[in-house]
């Protein structure tokens, strides 16, 4: 089932999301939900507060080519256990702020540990569009978005457009 995106600038994406105490059938659904969301989007990455969910979960798929096989990752409780000194700069978007995009400088390889679907602890380290990406979506878990690693002005003029975007979707626009 796909799940409507909120978009910027909406409280839920400003809080800090509680860890998931039970992986049961609701999480399993939640997450198969997202991932939906996500590829119908489409986007790379997804967080659970981006659906109104205020719990730590993301999921996942950086394989742009179309011809590899998917992976379709669920990350649960996920921290980061080791970040590179060398950094990485890659033009983000965010599916909560549509069609913005600005450079953002992160490490370039982040180790994360988190809980699978199946509740067993899990390992690894990414690199390319998958560090930055997963760097992104955990922090939407604790309620920042790349637009915060942006100056004020920046900041304040994709906001705008953002109110502008929410004012004219209310009214019936696209
Ligand atoms: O969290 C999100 O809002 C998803 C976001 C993740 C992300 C993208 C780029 C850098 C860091 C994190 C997106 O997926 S935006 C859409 C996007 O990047 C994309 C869409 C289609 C194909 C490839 C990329
Ligand atoms: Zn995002």
């Amino acid at each position: 089932m796909l799940r409507p995106i909120l978009i910027h600038p909406d409280p839920r994406l400003k809080k800090l999301c509680a860890p998931v105490a039970d992986i049961g059938a609701e999480i399993g659904r939640l997450a198969e939900d997202m991932l939906e969301t996500m590829y119908d989007a489409p986007g790379v990455g997804l967080a659970a507060p981006q659906v109104g969910v205020m719990k730590r979960l993301l999921v996942m798929d950086c394989v742009k080519d179309p011809e590899a096989a998917p992976r379709p990752m669920v990350l649960i409780n996920p921290e980061i256990t080791w970040r590179s000194e060398e950094t990485n700069v890659y033009e983000e978007g965010c599916l909560s702020i549509p069609d913005q995009y600005a450079e953002v400088t992160r490490p370039a390889m982040v180790r994360v540990r988190w809980t699978g679907l199946d509740g067993a602890a899990q390992e690894e380290e990414f690199t390319g569009l998958w560090a930055t990406c997963v760097q992104h979506e955990i922090d939407h878990l604790d309620g920042k978005l790349f637009i915060d690693y942006l100056g004020p002005i920046k900041r304040q003029m994709i906001t705008r457009r953002m109110e502008k975007l929410k004012r004219d979707r209310a009214r019936g626009g696209t």
